[in-house]
């Protein structure tokens, strides 16, 4: 028989098939199973080439400094922020990842989210189970349809939001870094214009250093009493604490919210407010996407492990700087 590659696995995948189809194909270790991870790390690093983990677990420099072999890390997700790009780029290790495969899931989720905090959907199943609906009405809510959508962030999960939003005779407009060319939707050259013109204002920016709460306390302000924000990104983008204040004495009307700054912990005062949604980050938590997400995993493994080259690399790779 062949010696299967050896894996280092950072910690448990989002899809327990994938654990297991991982395990079939390579020696794996999963290190969050080691009873001292960081010995564990001391004393065998040297022996992992390979290392997989995903976007939510992330990769920090200490495991990387801790793996001086390291030459590909397979990250299961479209986001990279939480993989330490210094220590990475350091050491001169690649990094795949699973673009394109989740855009339509995590679209469809900004529409639940922006369906949801409009018309005061999870609201209303707490009405109805705890017996309100014998004892009055449901107040009334806000239409989604016809409105303006700023979308922040115009990539494949923006543009994705984008085309939903054309079912629902919204008018689009987006602010990104730079003009998305070919992109049929207004431009709007900052976040506080995009904030200003929306009634309902998506993030599907990257997150990281780059994006860290510009959603602050003044764009929320702009988004004004009659706004509301959905975040189907990274909870980074947002200064939560300024969010909260904002929904709790109406400065905007509602929220929907799958990505917190500190995940899974959700700012207490959100819990208690009734105009937020808050799911616990399943935008991609569908067995299609999952399962995509997972094939594209493996591929980009096998294929960095048979030719050097994986299918999906995150832009800043260590290949990409040198090509
Ligand atoms: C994943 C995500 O569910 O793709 C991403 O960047 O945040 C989600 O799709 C998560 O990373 C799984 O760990």
């Amino acid at each position: 028989a062949t010696t299967r590659p050896r894996v280092l696995q950072y910690g448990k995948m989002p899809l327990p098939q994938l654990d297991a189809e991982l395990a079939q194909a390579y020696a794996v270790t999963l290190l969050s199973e080691q009873p001292d991870p960081d010995r564990f790390l001391a004393e065998h690093g040297a022996q992992f080439e390979y290392l997989v983990t995903t976007a939510a677990l992330g990769l920090p420099a200490r495991v990387v400094d801790a793996l001086p072999k390291l030459k590909f890390v397979s990250s299961f997700g479209v986001g990279f922020d939480a993989l330490d790009k210094d220590a990475l780029l350091r050491r001169g290790a690649r990094v795949g990842y699973t673009p394109g495969v989740l855009d339509d899931c995590v679209a469809d989720m900004a529409f639940a989210l922006l369906l949801d905090a409009t018309r005061g959907l999870s609201a209303s199943d707490r009405f109805v189970r705890r017996g309100g609906w014998s004892q009055g009405r449901f107040g009334i809510h806000t239409r989604a349809s016809g409105k303006r959508l700023g979308i922040f962030g115009m990539g494949r999960i923006g543009s994705t939001v984008a085309r939903r939003a054309s079912g629902f005779d919204m008018d689009v407009a987006y602010h990104n870094r730079r003009t998305v060319e070919g992109s049929p939707h207004q431009y709007l050259p900052s976040l506080l214009e995009l904030a200003r013109w929306a009634d309902i204002l998506v993030i599907t920016a990257a997150g990281g250093d780059g994006t860290r709460h510009l959603v602050n306390a003044e764009v929320l302000a702009a988004l004004g009493p009659q706004g509301f924000l959905v975040n189907v990104a990274r909870g980074s983008v947002v200064d939560e604490a300024a969010l909260a204040d904002a929904l709790q004495h109406q400065r905007i009307a509602g929220a929907g919210l799958d990505v917190f700054e500190d995940e899974p912990r959700p700012l207490p005062a959100l819990l208690a407010l009734d105009n937020v949604v808050l799911a616990p980050h399943i935008a991609s938590g569908t067995h299609e996407t999952r399962r995509a997400m997972a094939d594209l995993v493996l591929r980009n493994l096998a294929q960095f492990i048979a030719t050097g080259e994986p299918e999906a690399e995150v832009p800043w790779s260590a290949a990409q700087q040198t090509a």
